[in-house]
C-alpha cells in the first residue's frame, strides 16, 4: 500500500483525491505544516520540519508519496506516477496524452499556482486577478471538448483543478470564462473529490 505523508489541508489533497479516483489504498502519515503550529511546538505532532520528516523529504515540504521503496515529493509528479501506475482512463493513453498531462501540471505549477495562492493567502488583488486574466483565457480556449486531455477526465483535470481551486476567491476569473467554471464546478462535484473534502473538513484549520 501506498503512504502519504500530509494532511488533507495542504497539497496532499490532491494525491487523495486521486487515490479516491483510482480506487486505490493508501496510509496517510500524517505531517502538520511547521508554520501552522504554535510555539511550544506539541511534542506528538511530526511537522514539515521534523528531523524524521526530513528524513523522508529532505525539502521540507508535504506531500511526499512512497510506494514500495519509490520515494516521490511534489504532489503533480506523484499524481502523474500514480494514474501511469494504475492506468485506465484517468492516465495517458499514448506519448502524446503523456506529454499533455505533463504539460498541464508544468503549466499549473508555474502560470497559475504563484497569483492563485496568492489569491488564496492575501484575497483577490486586482494585481493577481490581472495575472491570472491571459492562464484563465488559455484554459477555457482548452476546455472546448469539456475537458484538458482526451475529451474524458484525466489527472490533468485532477492537477489543474487543484490548483485553480486557491483562485476561486476571484468569481470573476470564472464568469469571464465559463467553460473553467462548469469544468470547475463539474470536478468539485465528483465523488471522489468530495470524499476527499469531507475528511479534509474534520482536520483543524
Ligand atoms: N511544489 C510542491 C510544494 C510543496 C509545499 O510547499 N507544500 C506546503 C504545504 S501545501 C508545505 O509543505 N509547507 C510547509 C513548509 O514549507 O514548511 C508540491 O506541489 O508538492
Amino acid at each position: 500500500m501506498i503512504t502519504i505523508y500530509g494532511v488533507h489541508r495542504s497539497r496532499a489533497s490532491r494525491n487523495i483525491w486521486l487515490a479516491h479516483e483510482l480506487g486505490i489504498p493508501f496510509k496517510l502519515e500524517p505531517v502538520v505544516q511547521r508554520y501552522r503550529l504554535k510555539e511550544p511546538l506539541p511534542s506528538d505532532v511530526v511537522h514539515t520540519k521534523s528531523p524524521s520528516f526530513l528524513k523522508v523529504n529532505p525539502n521540507g515540504h508535504i506531500p511526499t508519496m512512497v510506494d514500495d521503496g519509490v520515494v516521490l515529493h511534489e504532489s503533480l509528479a506523484i499524481n502523474l506516477y500514480l494514474a501511469k501506475k494504475h492506468g485506465g482512463p484517468l492516465a495517458p493513453a499514448n506519448l502524446a496524452e503523456d506529454g499533455q498531462m505533463g504539460m498541464w501540471a508544468i503549466w499549473a505549477m508555474t502560470e497559475v499556482e504563484p497569483h492563485a495562492l496568492s489569491i488564496q493567502t492575501n484575497g483577490a488583488t486586482k494585481e493577481s486577478i490581472d495575472a491570472l486574466r491571459a492562464p484563465f483565457g488559455v484554459l477555457n480556449d482548452a476546455l472546448a471538448d469539456g475537458f484538458l486531455v482526451g475529451g474524458r477526465f484525466t489527472v490533468a483535470d485532477v492537477n489543474v483543478a487543484e490548483v485553480v481551486r486557491y483562485a476561486r476567491g476571484a468569481s470573476e476569473l470564472f464568469d469571464a470564462n465559463p467553460r473553467v467554471k462548469a469544468w470547475f464546478a463539474a470536478c468539485v462535484a465528483r465523488p471522489a473529490y468530495r470524499k476527499m473534502w469531507e475528511a479534509r473538513e474534520t482536520e483543524p484549520a
